[in-house]
């Protein structure tokens, strides 16, 4: 009994002290994989065992989103704190855009710069570099340096665009300066390049394309937008996810005396999917499922590397994904048989994928583990959109998010803790369709029109058309506790909820578009 005060005492230091020492935050960000296709989500024939292990030691959520149902869009919110709907020009952007985010706007890494941070994003960055026509033979300003970043090492768009080279803080990675780098998105192929709209040419191909990617050849594979020289510097798409790794694992250990943020940002299970062939054949699934393993063990190295330094007890990891699943994405990778043979649904429950207004659009999975803090074991339904992280984790951080609760964020730390998160979520497409769900209902204005077939939604809306896009003209209203999967539309049961979530859409929209940027 004596000592109780003194250990009590001796609690209250050790937890002042963690509490004064900001958490290490790693953010592993996958690109087009779905709520299902991780085994903590129910996928069957995926094998995820870091991602399954990271979710039975931290939370998991049902009710994560990303912003927009395309990868720019999601990925500007989550940087800025900002609906990308807000800001024209943030819909998916060809490779040789300018950098759509401008330095001295404050955003998710220069807020944890401020506080001692370093800051490093690895992967996909598809938010434009340079502030007018990019020379890629010289030093790129501004590049996710300039904007809160101190280091990077990325590629500027996706793997289907040009260029298909790395840059490092800035610099085309490998480049000979005797072999220039020209791209151009004006359709105008360079002397020597092979027309992929041919037969012949197509027989040659690694992998064929089903629609779009027939432009620069590069590895065999064809890509959107033309390329010359750079020959030297031309990444290898199967050592690709290895060399992100890499370079996630060195800023790990380079940084491992500070407080750091490493935002992680894989290019699997994007097109064109091409794992490393040590990935092949572990799923029935083809290249997209094999290159979701290639993902699980790309956040295995990482969490080891964190293990390796010792620093897992003081280091958030997250785990989400920048818009749903998609499974023809331009690409013969035969995804849509091979799911249809496993019966996998990447999008869980739900209908819909990348592109789409639906639930599998924009709910994904959403994972947090930081050891003593958040919740081990747990199941969420709490709501938190990716336009939060800004001010949650800069809030986590030990910051003052008031910068990003100016725009579109909320500060659900609490979620991150076992607590409630937002009330509502507003997600996009890249058409701008909006949609305002609450705890239960969700409500997608019509657009007036039916919405074309895409040829890239995906499993159970193939045979559900009809919801997808048909009855895209009308008004819905969904209730997402009976009806997750969005099947029936009850507007008519219920006038009087669709007329408040529209009232409340309304009102977000009437905040305006191409605002003045808070100061
Ligand atoms: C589309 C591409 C698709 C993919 C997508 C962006 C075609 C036909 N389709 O335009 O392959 O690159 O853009 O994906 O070219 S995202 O995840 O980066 O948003
Ligand atoms: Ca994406």
């Amino acid at each position: 009994m004596r000592i109780t005060p003194l250990l009590a005492l001796l609690g209250a230091c050790v937890l002042s002290a963690a509490a004064r020492r900001p958490p290490n935050i790693v953010l592993l960000y996958a690109d087009d994989i779905g709520w299902g296709d991780l085994g903590c989500y129910g996928a069957k024939v995926i094998p995820t065992p870091n991602l399954d292990r990271l979710a039975a030691q931290g939370t998991r959520f049902t009710d994560g989103y990303c912003v927009a149902a395309t990868c720019t869009p999601s990925r500007y919110s989550l940087l800025t704190g900002e609906y990308a709907w807000r800001r024209k020009g943030t819909g998916v952007l060809p490779g040789d855009a300018t950098m759509i985010i401008r330095p001295g706007r404050p955003t998710l890494a220069s807020s944890l710069a401020q506080l001692g941070y370093a800051t490093g994003v690895v992967g996909k960055w598809h938010l434009g570099l340079g502030s007018g026509a990019v020379d890629w033979n010289k030093q790129i300003d501004p590049s996710p340096n300039q904007i809160g970043f101190s280091y990077s090492f990325i590629m500027a768009a996706t793997g289907d665009r040009v260029p298909t080279v790395f840059v490092e803080d800035g610099r085309v990675v490998g480049l000979d300066p005797k072999d220039p780098i020209e791209v151009n998105y004006r359709n105008k192929p360079y002397p020597g390049d092979p027309d992929l709209t041919l037969p012949a040419e197509r027989a040659k191909l690694k992998m064929d394309w089903s629609h779009g990617h027939n432009m620069a050849l590069v590895n065999g594979v064809g890509r959107i937008g033309w390329m010359k020289g750079g020959k030297a510097a031309l990444w290898n798409d199967e050592t690709m996810g290895d060399t992100f790794c890499d370079k996630a694992c060195g800023f790990i250990a380079a940084n491992k005396h500070k407080p750091f943020f490493l935002y992680y940002a894989s290019h699997e299970c994007h097109v064109p999917r091409v794992p490393n062939p040590r990935f092949l054949g572990k799923t029935p699934l083809g290249p997209r499922g094999d290159a979701v393993v290639a993902f699980d063990e790309q956040c295995g190295r990482i969490l080891a590397e964190l293990d390796k330094h010792g620093l897992a007890e003081d280091t958030l990891v997250i785990y989400s994904s920048d818009n749903g699943p998609v499974l023809d994405d331009g690409y013969k990778d035969r995804a849509v048989e091979l799911n249809a043979q496993a019966g996998h649904f990447a999008a869980g429950p739900f209908h819909g994928g990348k592109y789409s207004i639906l639930e599998g659009g924009t709910r994904v999975g959403l994972i947090a583990r930081w050891p003593g803090r958040t919740p081990a074991g747990m199941v969420s339904a709490a709501m938190v959109s990716q336009v939060d992280f800004p001010a949650t984790l800069t809030k986590l951080a030990g910051g003052d998010p008031a910068d990003f609760l100016k725009v579109d964020g909320v500060d659900v730390s609490a979620a991150f803790l076992g607590g409630a998160g937002r009330d509502h979520v507003i997600s996009s497409t890249q058409s701008l369709q909006l949609s305002y769900r609450d705890a239960r209902w969700k409500f997608i204005p019509g657009i007036g029109h039916r919405r074309a077939k895409t040829p890239t939604v995906v499993d159970r809306t193939e045979q559900n058309d009809e919801i997808e896009n048909l009855d895209a003209a009308n008004d819905r209203l969904f209730d997402l506790q009976a009806d997750p999967g969005e099947r029936k539309n009850v507007i008519a049961e219920h006038p009087d909820v669709a007329a408040r979530l529209k009232g409340l859409l309304d009102a977000q929209k009437a905040k305006g578009v191409n605002q003045p940027l808070p100061k």
